[in-house]
């Protein structure tokens, strides 16, 4: 199995810049307002980010992980099953929204362990994720030739560099995937399948809905709660930095003791939702900017932003999911608690 040598390389492929204004202005200005997901993920955002994924009631990363650690061979192994045209697969593998590859490095290793070596094709809109991406992968898994990625593949085709002679397997894991609604999920894998070639395949995390009253399961809504509500107020920390954000990056002056984080379960669209509630009527001033002129905000007191939806699935459903984007699931791994599932789909 021999793989060409590559140098890592960073493409320079999205413009946050001017995109965050027109976000902010589009978002906060609709009934009811509203500011996207990818907003929290500045220094300090992705910083809380990485700690929510270490307390002890966020469950969604280490189980995960424990999937990953118990069944990366039988993962990388599927992935790998030949083909009539392809005997003897060599895989490449590519993360969307990769972050900083903390449990990448379990899959990679088992990639290794197959077949020697494998070139790794981070992808993420954040540079310092995946210098750290980069960093980790290399002091940890040996024989793992990395190439970097800076590009927003929910807005951008994505420019796959295929490699001659490999095969792909997409990664895109952590139950990213449930920051979309139905509609936009499907787009997003409709993308992404319409880059991949047949035999290749497609890794998706997915985090389970509360089984309720289901004696296999102990997750239930409170299970779910809890992991965007923790003691130590790391989420709220999260949410709020995002006003924090507005302020820092678009002279706006949000009072973050005028804000509450909520988190609330939306058992009709199987979703969790972050809110961020006006606890007082009041006004806020965003300054002109690229994307226009200054505009005020008025709050009534009990009044939100949503800011998050992050929705957990049936089987069946993620099932769904994969057909309508043109996947066939091949594949499903979960935990002991049915909290998390891992699906392997075929292009
Ligand atoms: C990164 C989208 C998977 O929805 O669980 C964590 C983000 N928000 N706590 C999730 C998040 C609040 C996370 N995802």
């Amino acid at each position: 199995s021999e793989l060409p040598e590559i140098a890592p390389d960073i493409v320079i492929a999205s413009n946050p810049a001017e995109a965050i204004a027109g976000e902010v202005r589009a978002g906060l200005t609709s009934i009811p307002k509203t500011l996207s997901p990818w907003l929290f993920y500045d220094e300090t955002g992705s910083r809380l980010f990485e700690q929510i994924t270490e307390l002890p009631e966020y469950y969604l990363t280490r189980t995960e992980r424990a999937i990953f650690h118990t069944h990366a061979d039988e993962i990388i192994a599927e992935a790998s099953r030949p083909t009539g045209n392809d005997p003897a697969p060599i895989l490449t593998l590519i993360e969307l929204g990769a972050g900083t590859a903390t449990k990448t490095g379990i899959l990679l290793a088992a990639a290794v362990r197959r077949q020697g070596r494998v070139v790794y094709q981070p992808v993420d809109v954040s540079v310092t994720a995946l210098e750290a991406a980069t960093e980790n992968i290399r002091a940890n898994v040996p024989g793992v030739t990395v190439r970097c990625q800076v590009a927003d593949y929910t807005t951008q085709a994505l420019p796959l560099n295929r490699l001659p002679n490999t095969r792909t397997l997409a990664l895109y894991i952590g139950s990213s995937i449930g920051n979309f609604s139905p509609d936009d999920a499907r787009d997003v894998l409709r993308n992404l399948r319409a880059q991949l070639l047949p035999g290749d395949t497609l890794l998706l995390g997915t985090d389970l809905a509360p089984l309720n009253g289901a004696s296999s399961s102990t997750k239930d809504e409170s299970t779910l709660l809890a992991a965007y509500n923790d003691d130590a107020g790391v989420t709220a920390a999260f949410n709020s930095n995002v006003l924090a954000r507005l302020n820092r990056e678009l002279g706006a002056n949000f009072n973050l003791n005028r804000f509450i984080h909520k988190a609330i379960w939306n058992s009709e669209e199987s979703r969790i939702e972050m809110h961020l509630e006006s606890l007082v009527p009041q006004r806020v001033h965003i300054p002109e900017n690229t994307s226009g002129s200054a505009f005020t905000l008025d709050f009534a007191a009990g009044e939100s932003i949503h800011t998050e939806n992050s929705y957990k699935f049936t089987p069946a459903r993620v099932e769904r999911l994969l057909t309508s984007s043109g996947f066939t699931l091949t594949r499903q791994w979960q935990d002991p608690q049915h909290f998390f599932a891992v699906n392997l789909a075929t292009a």
